[in-house]
């Protein structure tokens, strides 16, 4: 692709995400210490490896300025991290409360939900308030590291107000905004409260991204239909400006992933899996713990297979590896609370003394220890309710290089544009298809497995986080020429 290859290598990029890739924490010499997060993002941009990549986020502590700030700083930058500082308070009500609470909910099609924002319409408020501010703090932060040329490229739902920060300050500027969750339809999203304020701030980006091509086009229908502008084949256009459109899908660094399955310490987390689920069918899910994952009704389906199979019932296992996430908003509390519930019921009614249906862990595992358990799975599950794209199904088939492996997958899952043809596609809400599904996958003929896997493998090994990020900012850097010469007149 020649437009990928005009990217020279050591363009200086600024990638601006509300957390960095990284966690910090302190080790018993108190010490700084920094260990990768689990998240789709961060393991998409850990791929990207074509330019110099500072990122510029929230370090996820909070610490008082001063020598342990400063200390903490130092570690950060030594590793091309620019860390943004965000107090308690901030963070609380911008992340837990805006972009968690509201944002991300409502963009994976659940609903503001009224009794709670009525009686807190102070709340709302502060939220948006503080969302605001946050925004205008990453924008202070951008611009210290700013150098003329650099292309930003901003991410995410946390920080659609940042384009317009940032142009306000650098007309000039290359903005690229790119969203990793759903756009939902205008008529979901009309229903936000500060509807046009975002929508007019991310249009100051040169170029906008989603996932998948109904994203972009619900996002340019929002456009239309709230701010009465013209939509071109394009992008949108406002007063003579058109601010570009695109999809952009995303995808891994697979060959981190098959290099992996060579390496010592995951052929030996292999045999001892192998070894410890011997005579039985390994299926898989790995998720954050999150309502838009479809836990619930995962476990709701493999519950009525095995009430309707009972021959399966000590043949069959099922892992569940739910990272908890956002741990601080009730809503996701509750449903911590509901998937343990479910698990101890099916544990309790079809397990035996020598064998559980489901081993359940409510925790990050290491990059071996993951593609191990990729690598074992008979049959993995996505069984998302709504999800931007879901990189757990490209990791696994991935790993499954040699072994070839049933993919389950969302319809709700912009994967399921791409890995359509190869995957099992499954509506996560319809229990008895879905159990169905996991019958089916369970006994499929070796030559199907086969053949899907093929199509699935030939997506995942091409369309790479490293094409994605090219592709973008190729596409960046030429809109934002375009935009310069059209100033010029
Ligand atoms: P996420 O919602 O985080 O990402 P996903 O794309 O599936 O969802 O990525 C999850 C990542 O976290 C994977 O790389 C996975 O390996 C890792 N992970 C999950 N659980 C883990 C565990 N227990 N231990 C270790 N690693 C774990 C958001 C959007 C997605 C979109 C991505 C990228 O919600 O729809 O695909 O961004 O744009």
């Amino acid at each position: 692709n020649q437009e990928v290859q005009r990217v020279p290598p050591s363009r200086r990029l600024i990638v601006v995400a509300n957390r960095l890739p990284v966690s910090a924490y302190r080790d018993p010499e108190g010490k700084w210490q920094l260990q990768v997060s689990a998240g789709g993002l961060v393991s998409a941009l850990m791929g990207v490896a074509h330019f110099q990549t500072k990122w510029i986020g929230w370090p996820g502590v909070y610490v008082e300025a001063g020598p342990e700030r400063d200390a903490l700083t130092s570690a950060l930058h030594g590793e091309g991290y620019a860390p943004v500082y965000l107090d308690q308070k901030m963070v609380d009500l911008h992340y837990n409360g805006f972009c968690n609470s509201v944002l991300w909910q409502l963009f994976h099609y659940v609903p503001l939900n009224i009794d709670s924002k009525l009686s807190e319409t102070r709340t709302l408020q502060f939220q948006w308030a503080a969302h605001q501010m946050v925004n205008r703090i990453f924008g202070d932060a951008v611009m210290q590291h700013y150098q003329e040329g650099d292309i930003i490229w901003v991410q995410d739902y946390h920080l659609m107000l940042l384009p317009a920060v940032l142009k306000e300050r650098r007309p000039n500027m290359k903005v690229g905004f790119f969203l990793h969750t759903p756009f939902p339809s205008s008529e979901i999203y009309r229903t936000l409260p500060v509807r046009e304020e975002l929508l007019r701030s991310v249009l100051r980006a040169d170029l906008i991204g989603f996932h998948t091509y109904d994203y972009a086009r619900h996002f340019v229908s929002a456009c239309t239909r709230i701010l009465g502008l013209e939509a071109t084949p394009e992008g949108v256009e406002d007063d003579g400006s058109l601010t570009h459109v695109a999809a952009f899908p995303i995808g891994i660094d697979p060959d981190r992933f098959t290099a992996a399955l060579g390496a010592p310490e995951v052929r030996a987390n292999v045999a001892q899996l192998l070894n410890r689920y011997a005579g039985r069918k390994v299926m898989l899910g790995v998720d954050r713990l999150d309502m838009i994952k479809g836990i619930p009704q995962k476990l709701l389906a493999f519950e009525k297979f095995l009430e309707e199979h009972p021959e399966w019932c000590d043949r069959v296992l099922l892992v569940q590896i739910a990272v908890p996430s956002r741990t601080d908003v009730p809503e996701y509390q509750r449903l911590r609370s509901m998937v343990h519930e479910v698990v101890g019921r099916i544990n309790g009614r079809y397990g035996t003394l020598t064998h559980v249906p489901i081993y359940h862990l409510d925790r990050q595992l290491s990059f071996h220890e993951l593609v191990a358990l990729y690598a074992i799975t008979d049959v993995a599950l996505v069984t998302s309710l709504r999800d931007g794209m879901n990189l757990v199904s490209y990791e696994y088939v991935a790993c499954q290089r040699d072994n070839a492996g049933v993919l389950v997958l969302s319809e709700f899952a912009g994967a399921a544009q791409s890995l359509g043809a190869g995957a099992l596609l499954v509506n996560p809400w319809n229990v008895s298809d879905l159990a169905a599904a996991i019958g089916y996958a369970l006994r499929m003929p070796e030559r199907e497995r086969r053949e899907r896997h093929r199509h699935n493998y030939a997506h995942v090994t091409v369309h790479t986080a490293q094409t994605w990020a090219d592709t973008f900012i190729s596409e960046l850097d030429d809109t934002a020429v375009e935009a310069e010469l059209r100033t010029r007149g």
